[in-house]
């Protein structure tokens, strides 16, 4: 009886024995294991870090072309200096009061994203008053100083000749066609505003440049450089970063309008090196078909204005205000609801060379419903962008881009063009 309980006592010591070894063995294998994907972990790292660093060091020496359509040698060289130097430039935001915290969105993505290295100024544009709460929050917000602007009423109202009842009919109209805004009085003032008032504010007076930025945006990426210094570098009066087809019923007559333009200054139209065909071309591009059929010359394509950097001498010139007056006297933005996207595109087209205007793209940028994010892997790394390149709000990949258009016949992609349009 005694040698059963100890027989099975070793038997059980032996049994735990060997399931205390077994365990200590495999968590030594798990340690061993751990051990290994952690350091594949840390050469992982340390490779990516090279890989950036290199990235980074290449660009002392040239700067290295990363995923850019512009191919503008000097596109990302502009913005090297060590110690930042500001530009005669300014941030630019129409808002309402009740868009405050979208503002502060579109603030806090472009300060973190770029101003906080520049400081530039902030300059509002409101049809009213603003709030106290609104400058307080905004002026919280930037990094550099903050302006606030009445706009006066003959600058954002309806003009005194408009038609009321045409007017009136007209509305219902686009409202009754289900077309965006159609129905809106304070749209179709702000699309003019935008068009044709905005540069003449007394407040921007003091500056060349502007950015346009719009409540509820966000910017994706780092900025690789200052837009104003490299627009000024490169001699770029306009620059982008989305394109694409606009609603066709918001513009039925705003392109026989510009032929009628054309006809009447064909001096103010620099006919050599423009962008007419970028905005005319209607043939099968890539692998796309044109999606939007449109009634006239126009095929539709606009630069997407709620980003846009542009000389405000530009705008400021005879030669804009020519054409922006001789389409407002047509009352176009009123009995129809031409926006200030297509009337900025179709001007900068007609009257800049194409190499003026620059597509940024290495700047990730949204405003619903669509967005922009750098195709290259190691340009999204560099500038910690936050994007999804292969999202489906990413217009670059849809057919509703214009941008192969603008590669094709703008300041673009050179081997997309033939030699008639070089
Ligand atoms: N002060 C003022 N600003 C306006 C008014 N209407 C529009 N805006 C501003 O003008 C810009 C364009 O207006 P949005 O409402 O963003 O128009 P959108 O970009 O075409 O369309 P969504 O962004 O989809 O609404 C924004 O910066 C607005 O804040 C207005 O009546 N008064
Ligand atoms: C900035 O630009 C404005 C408008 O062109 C000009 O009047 C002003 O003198 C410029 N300021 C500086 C410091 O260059
Ligand atoms: C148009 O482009 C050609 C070729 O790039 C150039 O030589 C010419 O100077 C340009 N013309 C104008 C008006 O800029
Ligand atoms: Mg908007």
């Amino acid at each position: 009886m005694k040698d059963k309980t100890i027989q099975l006592a070793i038997v059980l010591l032996t049994v735990l024995g060997g399931l205390f070894i077994q365990s200590l063995f495999t968590t030594a294998q798990h340690c061993n294991n751990r051990y290994k994907i952690e350091n594949a972990f840390f050469e992982n790292s340390k490779h990516a870090v090279e890989k950036y660093d290199g990235i980074r060091r290449r660009s002392l020496l040239k700067p290295l072309k990363l995923s850019t359509n512009t191919y503008d040698d000097d596109v990302l060289s502009a913005g090297n200096s060590i110690i930042p130097t500001k530009e005669n430039a300014t941030l630019l935001m129409l808002v309402r009061n009740f868009e405050l915290s979208g503002a502060l969105k579109s603030m806090r993505s472009l300060e973190d994203r770029f101003n906080r290295d520049y400081h530039y100024d902030w300059v509002f544009l409101n049809d009213l008053p603003f709030t106290q709460e609104f400058m307080e929050a905004t002026t919280a917000m930037a990094s550099g100083n903050t302006h606030y602007a009445l706009i006066p009423s003959e600058d954002w109202d309806r003009p005194n000749w408009i038609d009321e009842q045409l007017f009136e009919d007209r509305l219902e109209l686009l409202r009754d066609r289900g077309v965006l805004y159609g129905g809106s009085k304070s749209y179709r003032n702000m699309c003019r505003f935008n068009s044709g008032y905005f540069f003449r504010q007394k407040i921007l007076d003091s500056y060349d440049y502007y950015f346009r930025v719009e409540p509820d945006v966000e910017y994706f990426c780092d900025f690789p450089y200052d837009p104003f210094k490299l627009m000024r570098h490169n001699k770029k009066k306009y620059g982008f970063v989305i394109s694409l087809y606009e609603y066709e019923d918001t513009i039925t007559t705003l392109w026989d309008t510009v032929e009628e333009y054309l006809d009447t200054f064909p001096d103010d139209v620099a006919m050599v090196n423009n962008s007419y065909n970028f905005i005319t071309d209607s043939g099968i591009i890539g692998k796309f078909s044109p999606i939007i059929d449109s009634n006239t010359d126009y095929n539709l394509c606009h630069f997407w204005s709620n980003f846009e950097i542009g000389d405000l001498n530009f705008f400021r010139s005879d030669r804009y205000k020519r054409f922006f007056d001789f389409l407002d006297s047509k009352g176009g933005f009123h009995y129809e609801r031409w926006g200030d996207a297509p009337v900025h595109s179709i001007a900068v087209s007609l009257l800049l060379n194409r190499d003026e205007i620059i597509h940024f793209d290495e700047l990730g940028y949204f405003h619903a419903p669509f967005s922009t994010c750098p195709t290259s892997y190691y340009l999204r790394l560099q500038q910690r962008c936050q994007c999804d390149a292969q999202a489906a709000s990413n217009i670059d990949i849809s057919p509703n881009s214009c941008l192969m258009r603008w590669w094709k016949n703008g300041d673009g992609k050179r081997f997309l063009k033939d030699n008639q349009t070089n």
